[in-house]
């Protein structure tokens, strides 16, 4: 573990705390151990170093004390800054982009999971091109790499440029090999189920102790990477559904993130029925479920039916006695179920719950949600048999 500090600056963002407290969890998931804390308030950014001299000239001192070998900041930093902070405090900055970037990398495990984060650090390192280029220069690396008339800083951009597509392309590919499973579940009519929600919120846990299986949890941010899916039998009336455990959602995902797993994002929660799951433990479960909806939105699935699911209830004494509790909005539809993944209080009513939205509530077809563009991309079948209600 190597000394981090931390540093977040209060612009007058009602998130403040709650931000850089996860900044501190995301910089421990990171393998990181918070050793310093500073805080300031400014009005805006400073250009140079993102915050003062005075500032910069304190956060040296501490980060000497404390044998500080990184310092994250709670915020996004221009090339510029990054560089003219790293040479004022002699220490690798990073900011919160970065940071989360490399936790994808260091947890990304399959195939396609190990291609998209690639992707979104591509994206993100050609933002920021102009920095890279004055050190690649000084290496004189690329030899033999250039094309005629080209400086240093255009190969660069080719060449990542080259990456990104062939990134894209083998993404493409396998994002139809998806589809060809996606539409054979759909001819078989099996209601799909996807877990979404703020990271640790406990999505995995819940998908354990309702699947019986064993997906990695832990109290770590982005635990989750891949989606794992399992069948889970839910009676003679419904029959089986397959339930997916899926990575969690953070405010300021960075965007480079979002695009490069979309594709992935898009797919899980192409599902008939979302259970969006909330730590009902934390003080910031409102603003999380929101942010949870906003990428909901940003990927196009928030016209998919949710459940909000509250986790964690044993861990909160004026919910303990709802376990099991189901809410019903004004219409009679469910929209609340109370429960504790680690205990098990309420995983009956949640099981209940979805028999009986897959039973009585007519569902959207996870088909119809896709945009058209997406099923021109899926090769012509001329053998297939048409599929079931469409
Ligand atoms: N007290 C309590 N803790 C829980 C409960 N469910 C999960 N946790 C804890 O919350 C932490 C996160 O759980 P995970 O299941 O890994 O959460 P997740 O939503 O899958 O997280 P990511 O995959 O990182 O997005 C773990 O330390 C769990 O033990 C619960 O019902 N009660
Ligand atoms: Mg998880």
């Amino acid at each position: 573990m190597i000394n981090a500090a931390l540093v977040g600056i209060d612009f007058g963002k009602t998130d403040f705390e709650a931000s850089l407290e996860e900044l501190s969890l995301l910089a421990k998931s990171a393998g990181a151990t918070p050793a310093v804390t500073l805080t300031g308030r400014r009005s805006s950014p400073d250009a140079a170093m993102f915050i003062g001299s005075g500032k910069a000239e304190e956060l040296r001192l501490a980060c000497e004390a404390n044998d500080v070998e990184i310092v994250i900041f709670n915020h996004a930093l221009s090339p510029a800054q990054q560089r003219n902070l790293e040479r004022a405090l002699n220490c690798r900055v990073v900011d919160r982009t970065s940071l989360i970037l490399d936790i994808f990398a260091q947890r990304a495990r399959s195939h396609e999971g190990k291609l998209q984060v690639e992707l979104a650090q591509l994206q993100y390192l050609a933002t920021r091109l102009v920095r890279a280029w004055t050190h690649l220069e000084r290496q004189k690396g690329g030899i033999g790499l250039r094309g005629p008339g080209e400086t240093q800083l255009e190969t660069d951009r080719r060449l990542i440029g080259e990456r990104i597509k062939m990134l894209q392309g083998k993404l493409a590919k396998l994002r139809r090999q998806h589809g060809t499973q996606r539409r054979q579940r759909e001819r078989t009519r099996t209601m799909s189920v996807s877990l979404v929600g703020y990271t640790n919120a406990g999505k995995s846990t819940l998908f354990n102790a309702l699947t019986k299986a064993q997906a990695y949890a832990a109290d770590q941010l982005f635990a989750t990477l891949d989606t794992t899916s399992r069948r889970l039998w839910l009676g003679d009336d419904v029959g089986q559904i397959v339930l997916s455990d899926t990575v969690g959602f953070i405010r300021e995902l960075p965007h480079q993130l979002v695009a490069a797993f979309r594709a992935t994002l898009q797919e899980t929660v192409q599902a008939d029925l979302l259970l969006h799951v909330v730590d009902a433990s934390s003080s910031v479960r409102l603003d999380q479920i929101d942010q949870v909806n906003e990428v909901l939105h940003e990927i196009g699935a928030d016209t998919i039916r949710q459940v909000l699911v509250f986790n964690k209830i044993d861990a909160v004494p004026e919910l303990a006695a709802r376990g099991g509790t189901v809410e019903r909005d004004e219409y009679g539809n469910i929209s609340r179920v109370f429960l504790s993944a680690r205990t098990g209080v309420g995983l009956d009513a949640l099981r209940a719950a979805i028999a009986e939205i897959a039973t009585a509530e007519p569902l959207v077809q996870a088909s119809q949600l896709l945009p058209a563009a997406d099923w021109n991309a899926v090769p012509h079948e001329p053998s297939r048999e048409p599929e079931l209600g469409r």
